[in-house]
């Protein structure tokens, strides 16, 4: 039986994707919309509170002092549920970064077909901290020695994953003193399986310990490591103009949509995709060329750094096909959804796999190896370019936004002091005035159970109106950008004035697109240099930041947020709550949500909260970012101090005699 369903625009905010999910409708298929509308989810295990980690249950919890077969408490469950959770997010991040670390292995031994090293100064910034010796070397001999350290960490048994000695110093302190600096991202990982067998780690307490040294193992490692490279073979991010949403296609173009999360294989998608013989064939088929997009993180790792559009985020893969106008979706790993394989089966559009991990059945498979990567890049795009002849009915929304993204921590520093004085001092003077009130991350998902692209920019909206900089990555980024938030003119007219002039100043957009959700690395460092620079504290839960998801859905979300809250920061998460508490529960229990927020908060500084509401979303992240100015014995937020100078400023002066104007530029003169 078919549920009541939403309306196109309760499903979406976004036009494109109202018109998509209609002509879903139209042709009688289904997707992740209409499916989430027909399938219930489950109260409890939406909970954390059903435990199958054995076969004497599932043991599905639902009252107080209630608990499992072998005895297990609800909190015991939550925990275990959440840190199995954590786990894999910081698994999937992590192994995207050993494969990084295995392509920059094989580029610097010429194993490597059509890879080069793009950013050597970062490459030999990097080495240098690490102690790899940099003078009279070749850029490949160092990128060697720092591919051999990379791949090391993540098998590494005893002492500190290395990359986590750049946090700030207070907070490697503290995480020594807690015993959570990771050893090895792998070992972390491992533990918490082992941990959560049968009959092993039953506190609740100590099984939500390790869950932060396996995330700090994700953030300060992995994740790290895999930024790190991408930017030494892809070239570090700097601002450059794209476009977002489905209106990127082209009707007369071989479409190549590229879906998932590594920049190895479809940076050579994209050189293929230049390669005048390629293009020479796609016109043999009566196109006009190549048009290549993104969606997810595949997108945001092309976008920053090659301009390559998005055409859109998690919610709208299946959206792309239904245009009818893709000719090969590639994927390689995560967010990606099973259903596309049948879904594809009602038009022309190929479904390629490409990673070694993640077949679907029905899909072509197309093995990616970075040894042969232009090849097999060529292979793909002939593939589409064959399909192009079995093109039917297309219906491609006509919406599209420009945007600039590429905000890198290396950018950041640089735009705010110029290549000679290259600082985050201006950020922080900004901060301190008043004039930025606290810096927001706005990360993650999108989650068919909420209204698509809503929470994501609805929140942004609301705190730039309040005077907050806004950082952002992942599928909240395109969203961002779908809306014209990643442009220059909303530091303009989205803003509180105190922004507003920073943003004119500097001539930034309001909200700085820092890549993929791997890159939420990226403002772990920022925060880091923020801290250093001083005037904000000297340690990252001092400054008036907070985290939000307020979309999220997956594992890699929760192993994000543990980090970042591991690292200092105030995470909200909207949504569902893995570990919802039982309301008047009692009964001297731990109760996982309290400890994860107030509990967490007196070890790290940084708490992990669920809200659903955006208006509470807001109000807790506006608090936070005052009671923390408090703290640093900053001046109050006051917007009323500000919108006096930059552009205004100087056209009311404009308007002045200019007698007037001297004065109010440079006092009276001296009689
Ligand atoms: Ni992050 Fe990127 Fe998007 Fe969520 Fe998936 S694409 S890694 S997990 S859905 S933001």
């Amino acid at each position: 039986m078919t549920k009541k369903r939403r309306t196109p625009e309760e499903y979406s905010i976004d036009p494109a994707a109202q018109e998509m999910i209609i002509r879903a409708d139209e042709l009688g298929l289904t997707t992740a919309f209409t499916r989430a509308d027909d399938m219930a989810p489950c109260n409890i295990g939406g909970a954390g509170m059903c435990c199958k980690i054995c076969s004497m249950g599932p043991c599905r919890l639902t009252k107080d002092g209630q608990t499992g077969i072998c005895g297990a408490t609800i909190d015991t469950i939550q925990a275990r549920n959440l840190i199995r959770a954590i786990a894999s997010g910081a698994a999937a991040h992590s192994d995207h970064g050993r494969g990084m670390a295995f392509t920059l292995k094989a580029v610097a031994n010429d194993e490597a077909e059509g890879y080069v090293i793009r950013d050597v100064a970062k490459l030999r910034i990097l080495a240098a901290d690490y102690g790899i010796p940099i003078e009279g070397r070749a850029p490949k001999e160092i990128a060697n020695d720092l591919a051999d350290l990379y791949i090391a960490q993540f098998g590494q048994q005893h002492g500190e994953v290395v990359s986590a000695s750049r946090a700030p110093e207070k907070r490697k302190q503290l995480w020594r003193e807690q015993g959570v600096m990771p050893r090895g991202v792998d070992r972390e990982i491992v533990e918490s399986l082992h941990r959560t067998h049968i009959g092993d780690d039953q506190d609740p307490v100590h099984i939500l310990h390790h869950a932060i040294r396996t995330a700090i193992g994700d953030g300060w490692g992995g994740s790290l490591i895999a930024t790190d490279i991408s930017d030494i073979l892809f070239g570090t991010p700097a601002p450059i103009l794209g476009q977002a949403n489905l209106g990127v296609l082209k009707d007369d173009m071989v479409n190549v949509v590229v879906h998932g999360h590594e920049p190895t294989l479809s940076e050579m998608i994209v050189a293929a995709s230049q390669d005048p013989e390629m293009i020479e064939y796609a016109k043999s088929v009566g196109a006009k060329g190549i048009n290549l997009s993104g969606i997810c993180c595949t997108a945001n790792e092309i976008l920053m750094r090659q301009g390559i559009p998005a055409a859109g985020n998690f919610l709208q893969q299946e959206l792309a096909i239904l245009t009818g106008a893709v000719e090969a979706m590639v994927v390689d790993i995560q967010c990606i959804m099973q259903a596309l394989a049948g879904l594809a089966e009602n038009f022309h559009t190929q479904i390629i796999t490409t990673s070694p991990k993640v077949k679907i059945k029905g899909a072509t498979h197309i093995e990616f190896d970075e040894h042969h990567a232009l090849t097999i890049a060529k292979k793909i795009l002939k593939v589409a370019i064959d399909n192009y002849k079995n093109r039917g009915d297309i219906q491609i929304p006509d919406a599209r936004e420009d945007l600039v993204p590429g905000f890198s921590h290396e950018y950041i520093n640089y735009m705010l002091g110029g290549s000679y004085r290259a600082s985050f001092r201006p950020l922080n003077d900004a901060i301190m005035s008043g004039r930025i009130r606290g810096v927001a991350a706005i990360v993650g998902c999108n989650n068919p159970r909420s209204q698509h692209d809503y929470l994501h920019t609805k929140v942004a909206e609301e705190l730039l109106k309040q005077d907050v900089l806004i950082v952002e990555t992942g599928c909240g980024a395109i969203a961002s950008a779908k809306m014209g938030h990643l442009l220059g003119e909303a530091g303009l007219d989205k803003v509180g004035p105190g922004l507003r002039e920073i943003c004119e100043t500097v001539g930034i957009p309001p909200v700085l697109h820092m890549g993929s959700c791997v890159d939420n690395s990226r403002i772990l460092t920022v925060l880091t240099q923020v801290v250093a620079e001083g005037g904000l504290g000297d340690d990252i839960d001092q400054v008036p930041a907070v985290g939000l998801a307020p979309e999220w859905m997956s594992e890699k979300a929760l192993s994000i947020a543990t980090y970042c809250v591991a690292s200092g920061a105030y995470v909200i998460m909207g949504g569902s709550n893995p570990v919802e508490g039982m309301g008047d529960r009692v009964s001297g229990s731990t109760d996982v949500e309290h400890y994860i927020s107030a509990g967490w908060e007196e070890l790290y500084g940084g708490k992990l909260e669920f809200v659903n509401e955006v208006d509470e979303m807001v109000r807790r992240t506006l608090d936070h970012i005052d009671k923390k100015r408090a703290n640093l014995g900053l001046p109050a937020y006051d917007p009323a101090k500000f919108g006096q100078s930059g552009d205004a400023r100087m056209m009311e002066l404009e308007a002045l005699p200019l007698k007037e104007r001297q004065a109010a530029l440079y006092g009276e003169p001296a009689k």
